[in-house]
């Protein structure tokens, strides 16, 4: 079967409020939507690149080149089995090299459009055969803060909110101290750290320092590229590492758990080029005896939905980074919103395709460039 057209969509959503990490501060996001069409069907998705290399090398314009100019033609030309259309995508690209969240933007929407096709959901599909949760534990992520008087609202807050695990974001300066304070005023809650790259390998007696808090993981302490680093480090610290950063491929992973660089795997589909790469690493950890939890990307409604139909599979053993869509937005782009219970859990929608509507007036309004790539 041919896919009759990719539709991309830059949209710009500015956040209820900024969100700092030890590599800058974000207020407003510049998101690449994807809208694959065929037989009558559609399906959407989201790359998790934002208007500025600072996570992750590729940007929004990197990721509408690399999908105009190289994947949308390539899958506009190809014949896709009518079922496994997804893994079908991963399979035509294994040879190019890299820009994993252009790559994982056209995946989900081919995901989501099979999904429409067969009439199932998109967990299913995700999950072949693999058993699934109806319900996904949440945990938050929390910035950087000036004063610490705010981050212990936003922490009262989101305990209330009923979040099942309170991520906050690190960076040299801003973080024993921190920590110590908050155990003080918070006591035994789950807690753990986000450094996104932030310490070098000389200032591992800082992190080494955290141990006695407890907290569950610190997650990607060191450079992006510096798995043996991370391996060093974890030799040092009691406290689990986690990578994100670090691992953008099921063979990073092999190579992070074979040199005991890690304890923990955050998977974010986005990074790691898609849902078949993440199914891997997500199996791969699981053979390992390694649990993964997802990670978020400050997605609107559409990644937000893909991340929590992946993170019903089993080895998603830790609350996810899926937070409610008011956590970011005043208004979302699907219907109904994200919503998080009172008991810190989201629920998996068990109907066809994301199983919420796609709300288009919202992106048109929000829309700053859109192109349609058909069939010619
Ligand atoms: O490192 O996990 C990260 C947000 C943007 C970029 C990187 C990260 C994050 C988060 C928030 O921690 C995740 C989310 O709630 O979407
Ligand atoms: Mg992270």
């Amino acid at each position: 079967m041919r896919i009759d057209a990719l539709d991309l969509y830059l949209i710009k959503m500015s956040m209820v409020g900024e969100f700092v990490t030890s590599f800058g501060g974000v207020q407003e996001r510049e998101i690449v939507l994807v809208r694959a069409r065929a037989g009558g069907a559609s399906g959407w998705g989201e790359s998790g690149v934002d208007g500025v290399p600072l996570y992750s090398y590729e940007d929004a314009a990197t990721c509408w080149h690399i999908i105009e100019d190289f994947l949308a033609p390539a899958i506009l030309a190809h014949e896709f089995p009518s079922e496994g259309i997804g893994p079908a995508m991963a399979d035509l690209f294994s040879s190019w090299r890299w820009h994993p969240m252009a790559r994982a933007a056209v995946e989900e929407a081919l995901w989501d459009l099979e999904a429409n096709l067969r009439e199932v959901s998109v967990q299913r599909l995700y999950a072949g055969d693999r058993e699934t949760r109806q319900r996904i534990p949440v945990g938050i992520s929390l910035g950087i803060q000036e004063d610490f008087g705010h981050l212990a609202a936003q922490i009262s807050e989101a305990l209330d909110q009923g979040y099942r695990r309170i991520k906050l974001k690190i960076e040299p300066g801003k973080d024993v101290a921190v920590i110590e304070k908050v155990r003080h005023q918070f006591g035994d809650i789950p807690l753990m750290v986000d450094a996104n790259c932030g310490y070098t390998r000389e200032q591992g007696p800082i992190l080494k320092s955290l141990d006695p808090f407890e907290l569950l993981m610190i997650e990607q302490p060191l450079e992006h590229d510096d798995i043996p680093g991370h391996a060093d480090l974890q030799a040092e610290l009691e406290t689990p590492i986690c990578l994100d950063e670090s691992i953008h491929s099921l063979r990073h992973a092999r190579l992070a758990l074979d040199y005991d660089a890690c304890r923990l795997i955050n998977i974010k589909a986005s990074r790691i080029g898609g849902r078949t790469e993440a199914l891997a690493v997500h199996d791969l950890c699981a053979d390992r005896g390694v649990p993964v939890w997802c990670g978020g990307m400050l997605e609107s409604g559409i990644g937000r939905l893909h991340n929590i139909a992946l993170a019903s599979l089993p080895n998603f053993q830790m609350p996810g980074d899926l937070s409610a869509s008011r956590r970011y937005w005043h208004e979302d782009i699907i219907e109904p919103e994200v919503t998080v219970g009172p008991d810190g859990f989201v629920e998996v929608p068990d109907i066809v395709g994301l199983g919420h509507r796609v709300r288009e007036d919202a992106i048109q309004r929000l829309v700053v460039r859109s192109t349609s790539l058909r069939q010619t």
